[in-house]
């Protein structure tokens, strides 16, 4: 399906460099970083909005993308301290939570009944865990739903995981999709400069290591996530370098689903004197994402980082997928002052969500498989 022209986009509007992304946008010409860094320093929201839009619209109709999931985040303990996080606890630290699996298994037989397709696991790094552990923490999930998609452990967890089990990254990979995982959050890449990485996340997997794990998984089949902490103290070009290894990996691999850009909250965090970005901002960060990585199919606004109004903006900005139901079921973006303080949507809401931003709710599995059109009838099953 293709967009009307938009007004935004006519050549009597656009200055020479942006006439010349337009085009080589319309031809299917990749951008380059220079072009990436000028939309970055463009003013022009409108501009890059169409623009964005009209790819999104390109490649998704009025498809817009929601699943029904709950998260676990089985600990809070953390070996590390990034400067960012607000979730985070030391080992024997105040405010520190560690369930047992008896407990995981209370939190998904809560869901018995309701029609989840997804689980998604992402907590700290725990010093004394490894492999068998989280393998056994899988295994018994899926005893208990077994159609469940596990889309479990950052990168950084991972490294540390197999590290304690003394696997390399192809022998862990392959141990925990025998213990059933499906596919990898995009979680723990934050930003990949160097200059900017040793300032807030110095000690954890570094850019290499993110990037051999998610280029190990997809080479076994294991399909994953990426993401990129952004408006903290890194500054474009820092970005356009974070963007330009991600696609260079998806040139390689084809394995990454989608592209979730993660606003920085600053309540209760080392960071917090930085402030945070306006929506503006966050605007156009997913407008030149969507234009800039060509081949990563999806973009995503986590709702629960951003609220739900920024959520239905971004839905014009590029975005074409907004996360899920979710369910009160994690902390990390309240506990670092997120608008969303107990994150949890009906199937109901979200499609009204997307119904109001003009577009057109689908419920998705983690692969993007069509579950739910919902583009006539209306919502006549029981919430999730
Ligand atoms: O790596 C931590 C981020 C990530 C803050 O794959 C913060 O579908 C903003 O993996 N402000 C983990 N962000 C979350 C994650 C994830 C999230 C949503 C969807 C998916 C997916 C994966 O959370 C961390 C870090 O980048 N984070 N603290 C903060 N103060
Ligand atoms: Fe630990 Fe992850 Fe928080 Fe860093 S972002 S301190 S690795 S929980």
């Amino acid at each position: 399906m293709q967009s009307s022209p938009s007004l935004y986009l006519a050549d009597n509007r656009l200055n020479t460099t942006e006439l010349t992304i337009r085009d080589k946008v319309r031809a299917g010409i990749r951008l380059t970083d220079d072009d990436a860094l000028a939309l970055y320093e463009s003013e022009n929201l409108p501009f890059l909005g169409a623009l964005a839009h009209e790819v999104r619209t390109r490649k998704h109709g009025l498809n817009a993308y929601f699943n029904r999931n709950f998260h676990i985040e089985p600990t809070n303990i953390c070996i590390y301290t990034c400067a960012f996080c607000a979730f985070a606890r030391r080992p024997g630290e105040d405010g520190g939570w560690e369930y047992r699996l008896d407990e995981i298994e209370d939190i998904v037989r809560a869901y018995d009944g309701k029609p989840i397709t997804e689980v998604h696991i992402v907590g700290g790094v725990h010093p004394k865990r490894g492999v068998d552990y989280y393998g056994e923490m899988i295994q018994r999930i899926k005893a208990i739903r077994p159609d469940i998609h596990v889309k479990g452990f950052t990168a950084v967890e991972l490294r540390v995981m197999f590290a304690r089990s003394k696997m390399t990254t192809e022998q862990g990979l392959l141990a925990l999709r025998e213990y059933g995982l499906d596919s990898l959050p995009g979680g723990g890449a934050e930003i990949f400069h160097p200059e900017i990485r040793s300032q807030i996340c110095d000690t954890k997997a570094d850019t290499e290591n993110w990037l051999h794990i998610h280029e190990t998984a997809h080479k076994l089949g294991i399909p994953s996530n990426c993401t990129m902490l952004y408006g903290h103290i890194e500054q474009y070009r820092h970005r356009v370098h974070h963007l330009s290894l991600l696609r260079n990996l998806q040139d390689r691999t084809g394995g990454f689903n989608t592209f979730i850009p993660l606003k920085f909250r600053d309540d209760n965090n080392d960071l917090s004197y930085v402030g945070e970005t306006t929506v503006i901002e966050d605007l156009k960060n997913y407008a030149v994402s969507r234009l800039y990585l060509d081949n990563i199919a999806h973009i995503k606004a986590y709702w629960p980082m951003i609220g739900k109004t920024t959520t239905q903006m971004a839905l014009s900005y590029g975005v074409d997928d907004v996360d899920g139901t979710i369910d009160d079921s994690t902390k990390i973006y309240s506990m670092a002052g997120s608008e969303e303080q107990t994150p949890k949507m009906s199937t109901p809401e979200l499609i009204q969500l997307i119904r109001q931003a003009g577009l057109i709710p689908i419920e998705r599995d983690t692969l993007y498989n069509v579950l739910h059109d919902y583009s006539k009838e209306t919502f006549a099953e029981p919430a999730a």
